[in-house]
């Protein structure tokens, strides 16, 4: 025992820096602990780097994973703004959408309206374009009727062939020329019962009769048994004589200084 505490107690005076132990497993635990604390100091400096530069990292990950989900949620924010908006855009154009239907379908509904009364009025123009032309039909007929009612006319007295002559143009016209069957009835029916000078004479030359224009006698309306030149006295023509029985055939030659009202007419 005491060799040993002398080995040691050399051993310290030739390894100054080992420990010396009195006791040897108390100094040796001691060592063993010095030895690992010295070993964790030696460690130290390149185990503490690796954290701190991980959480250097961790945090700048951190960092820009929050700057993300802020860009995010605003952009998130402006997209449902703008959802929003488009939103109400959306309601006010369905909106508007709606109104311009109704009024598209009220249009139509008069143009509809429109198009029954344009035929409605095309109809009643039609009508009235008819009802026009038979007024100005009536009236033309009218006109005729007062125009040929006024180119004929009697006399006011009755006097000779000449002298009603002479007053029929006194009213500017003359006696009567008688060219067609339809006049002669208009005469003889307009001035039913008036026995009158027609503007037809044989003065000249028996039985010649001629108009007062000096054409000859074409179409004649004698009563039976006329001209007779009664007596050789009757070289002036009438029309409506009373011996007459017909309507229309009731010519008659008269003395020519008969009395008896003119016939006139107008040219
Ligand atoms: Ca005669
Ligand atoms: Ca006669």
């Amino acid at each position: 025992m005491d060799r040993r505490s002398d080995i040691y107690e050399n051993t310290e005076d030739n390894h100054p820096g080992e420990c010396v132990y009195a006791n040897w497993e108390k100094q040796r635990d001691s060592c063993i602990l010095n030895d690992q604390e010295s070993k964790q100091s030696v460690d130290k400096p390149a185990g503490s780097r690796c954290p701190t530069l991980f959480a250097v990292c961790v945090s700048l990950l951190c960092g820009l994973l929050l700057i993300c989900i802020i860009v995010m949620f605003m952009k998130l924010n402006t997209m449902a703004g703008e959802r929003d908006q488009m939103l109400i855009r959306y309601d006010n154009m369905t909106t508007e959408k709606i109104q311009l239907q109704s009024e598209r379908d009220q249009l139509q509904s008069e143009k509809v309206q429109l198009q029954s009364e344009k035929f409605q009025l095309q109809s009643e123009k039609v009508q009235l374009q008819s009802k026009r032309d038979q007024l100005e039909s009536e009236r033309d007929s009218l006109n005729n009727s007062i125009q040929q009612c006024l180119r004929y006319f009697i006399t006011s007295q009755k006097k000779s062939w000449s002298d009603s002559r002479q007053d029929c143009k006194a009213k500017g016209a003359d006696l009567v020329i008688i060219s067609s069957k339809e006049e002669q009835e208009y005469l003889s029916r307009r001035f039913r019962g008036v026995e009158a000078w027609i503007g037809l004479t044989d003065t000249e030359e028996e039985g010649k009769w001629m108009w007062v224009d000096r054409t000859p006698l074409s179409t004649k309306y004698w009563w039976d048994g006329e001209p007779n030149d009664y007596k050789q006295e009757e070289d002036c023509a009438v029309t409506g004589s009373k011996f007459a029985k017909a309507e229309v055939l009731t010519w008659a030659d008269y003395p020519c200084t008969f009395p008896v009202f003119g016939l006139c007419k107008k040219n």
